[in-house]
């Protein structure tokens, strides 16, 4: 069996997707994201410049040598690009090779370890009544588990809230959006509404949050040990990871679980956070960290730990890495939660997917492979858009984490 195409498809369904198509000699073909939000183009470069070219005649069976092949052999290890072309590639072959084996991914991986995939939406408003009342609006929906983001008093386009009420997309510009950011004001703020919602709504929903990377270690801290009253699913983000040390310090005060991982790229950049017990859940996915051959990886080591999943799902992962996460979290022994933001309508268009919602919960269908196709004709009516992440800075101009 060969591989005879790889061809990289780029469409803008209300925002940018990059996919990765293989084809082989049998007729059975698989497809990969390899979406970067917000530096998509140079992905597109690094699969069709560097790795298409020697894809084409390999056997698409192996997997593993040629994950190997892409990580070892490109001499420069690791980054989000090279990781995100290599998880386009490898999701791809795990795509044909279920459709080989006749068998939905996640049977392919061990089968079901679970009924459904339990899922946590984005409730957001401008400010703390408007956040409760689409919190509300979740549950009514049937979501077991919420991320509430609010506006900040005294802070303009706080991080998280978006401007419809059911869709959040922050890359929102042909250039980036800049922000201004306090953590005065975010700290004065943020315990009250987790006060209001448990008021609300009491103890039988879970509440996540996003800090976003803003604080400093001690600020995490306190903000953690501020909202242990309303036990919350999990803090996520609280400070920058690139230390993976700076979690001991968060971690000696609260009992908050700490979640972290939607920008990291391999098992590296959660080793020691992992190994140490520093936080609860690693948020790595599919996309983010070289396929489902490298998040396994990172699963099972985190298994060893009581670290459990909670894979990233925003708009910028498109409804192949979902579809993937999904037959990953079907199977995964040391599940957590997943994040889902629904996707724009024109976008699950042309991403025609088996995965449906129902009972706060995402469950796979059993079409072979990962159950997600691309409709290549819709794709091309939608021409790439340059789009950015906002920037964030704080009151008097200093460079801030967004
Ligand atoms: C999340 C995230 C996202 C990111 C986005 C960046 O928890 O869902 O923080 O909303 O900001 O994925 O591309
Ligand atoms: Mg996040």
């Amino acid at each position: 069996m060969k591989i005879i195409a790889a061809r990289i498809i780029v469409t803008c369904p209300g925002r940018n997707f990059v996919t990765l198509k293989i084809e082989t000699d049998q007729g059975v073909h698989g497809i990969g994201d390899a979406t970067l939000n917000g530096r998509e183009l140079s992905v597109v470069s690094y699969l069709q410049d560097h790795v298409a070219p020697c894809l084409i005649g390999r056997d698409p069976r192996c997997i593993e040598d040629i994950w190997q092949y892409l990580y070892r052999g490109a001499y420069w290890r690791r980054g989000p690009v090279t990781m995100r072309a290599i998880a386009a590639v490898d999701v791809a072959l795990w795509d044909i090779k279920a459709k080989m084996a006749n068998m939905p991914l996640y049977d392919l991986l061990g089968g079901r370890s679970r009924d459904g995939v339990l899922v946590y939406g984005h409730a957001n408003g401008a400010d703390l009544g408007e956040t409760v009342e689409a919190v509300g609006r979740y549950i009514d929906m049937g979501y077991k588990a919420v991320r509430a983001q609010s506006g900040i008093p005294g802070i303009d386009l706080a991080y998280g809230v978006g401007r419809g009420k059911l869709y959040y997309e922050p890359a929102d510009a042909a250039l980036p959006t800049e922000t201004v950011w306090d953590t005065r004001k975010y700290l004065n703020f943020a315990p009250s509404l987790f006060e209001r919602l448990r008021e609300t709504y009491g103890f039988g929903v879970e509440l996540l949050h996003d800090v976003h990377h803003r604080l400093t270690p001690i600020e995490a801290g306190q903000l953690g040990k501020a909202v242990e009253p309303h036990r919350l699913f999990w803090l996520e983000d609280v400070t920058p990871a690139e230390n993976q040390e700076a979690f001991r310090l968060v971690r000696q005060h609260t009992t908050t679980p700490l979640a972290v991982g939607e920008i990291f790229n391999t098992i590296w950049d959660c080793k020691d956070l992992i190994a140490n017990q520093y936080i609860d859940y690693i948020r790595t996915t599919v996309v983010g960290a070289g396929g489902i051959t490298h998040l396994r990886r990172i699963a099972d080591f985190a298994a060893l730990h009581q670290v459990r999943t909670g894979a990233h799902g925003a708009t910028d992962l498109s409804p192949v890495t979902m579809g993937a996460a999904l037959h990953f979290d079907t199977w995964v022994p040391n599940f957590g939660i997943q994040e889902y933001m629904r996707h724009a309508e024109e976008t699950d268009a042309v991403f025609p997917h088996d995965y449906v919602f129902g009972d706060g919960r995402l469950h796979v269908g059993d079409t072979p492979g990962h159950g997600v196709d691309i409709d290549e004709a819709l794709a091309a009516k939608y021409p790439y858009k340059p789009a950015y992440l906002p920037v964030a800075r704080l009151e008097d101009g200093t460079m801030w984490n967004w």
